[in-house]
């Protein structure tokens, strides 16, 4: 199973910072963003990932995350020479992707929740039977989203891309888990209106086919999207109240890969100095100090 992070796009919501920076690198709490959707990868145990991001960001991303070894995973780096949409991504990674089954998750997107990793396993071995699966979770403004319309029983009948009168309150989230069709059908699709490949029609192509499954997310589980500034500082502030009061560490890829056994202790330790005097540093070293 592969992975692909996708860390690209404009970021105009969060002007004048992603002037200059990439939003996929900007803070959430103590860590850049990316570690959280590297993390929600490295959960489902995909250990092949590919970061999609800008030209003017790549050599960023891999200053941060280099090829991997520090996670005993392998990353690789492709740029997008322009934002056309999230369905892009599975034509940049064709060659990488090779066919075989394929997560995308959006480089933006955070995901938590006791008992997350069983439902990521679910989703990568229905994905190698042929089977993609996609996430849906309850919003207040289904408008700017992705929707799902059910039928009484739970049945999906269709997805639109932003709906003038959405048929729910159900939107599709950025991670995605497709079988090894996913650059295939990518390179069928039209772009739409505003010029972009939409990644909600690769889910039709793939619901007309009787072969998605959309898992509905409950309210156990946590999923924001940190594209603007109040989603970013609430997602700051979610990630501070729970390192402080429960005293676990988040969506850190050093101690995920430490439990899957990638890493080594040591290892970890090496990052922590690396981290010098930063709150995240002394946390890693610190989870790491109490595992056995
Ligand atoms: P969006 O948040 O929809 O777009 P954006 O990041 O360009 O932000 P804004 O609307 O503020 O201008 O994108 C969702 C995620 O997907 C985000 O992590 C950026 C990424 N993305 C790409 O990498 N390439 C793309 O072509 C698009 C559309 C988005």
């Amino acid at each position: 199973m592969k992975g692909i992070i996708l860390a690209g796009g404009s970021g105009t919501r969060l002007y004048p910072l992603t002037l200059v920076s990439s939003k996929q690198l900007l803070p959430v709490y103590d860590k850049p963003m990316i570690f959280y959707p590297l993390s929600v990868l490295m959960e489902a145990d995909i250990r092949d990932i590919l970061i999609i991001s800008t030209p003017q960001d790549n050599e960023k991303f891999i200053q941060l995350l280099g090829d991997g070894s520090k996670y005993g995973i392998k990353l690789t780096y492709e740029i997008q020479p322009s934002p056309d949409g999230l369905a892009q991504a599975f034509i940049i990674g064709e060659k990488f992707i090779n066919n075989e089954p394929c997560a995308m998750i959006l480089g933006d997107n955070i995901f938590c929740g006791m008992g997350l990793n069983k439902i990521l396993n679910a989703a990568v071995k229905d994905a190698e039977n042929g089977v993609s699966t996609i996430f849906a979770y309850h919003v207040n403004d289904p408008q700017r989203f992705g929707i799902v319309e059910f039928d009484s029983n739970m049945n999906v009948l269709s997805i639109e891309e932003k709906p003038a009168l959405p048929k729910s309150n159900y939107c599709v989230t950025g991670l995605y888990f497709y079988d090894g069709h996913s650059s295939e059908f990518a390179k069928k699709i039209v772009p739409s209106d505003r010029g972009e490949l939409e990644i909600t029609d690769l889910n039709n192509i793939y619901l007309k086919q009787n072969k998605l499954k959309v898992k509905l997310l409950d309210t156990g589980f946590v999923w924001m999207d940190t594209g603007t500034f109040d989603s970013l500082m609430d997602a700051s502030i979610y990630v501070q109240t729970i390192s402080k009061h429960q005293d676990v560490v988040i969506c850190s890829p050093e101690l995920v890969a430490f439990s899957k056994g990638w890493i080594t202790k040591e290892m970890i330790f090496a990052s922590a100095d690396k981290y010098g005097k930063s709150p995240y540093g002394k946390a890693i070293r610190k989870a790491a100090e109490m595992m056995r």
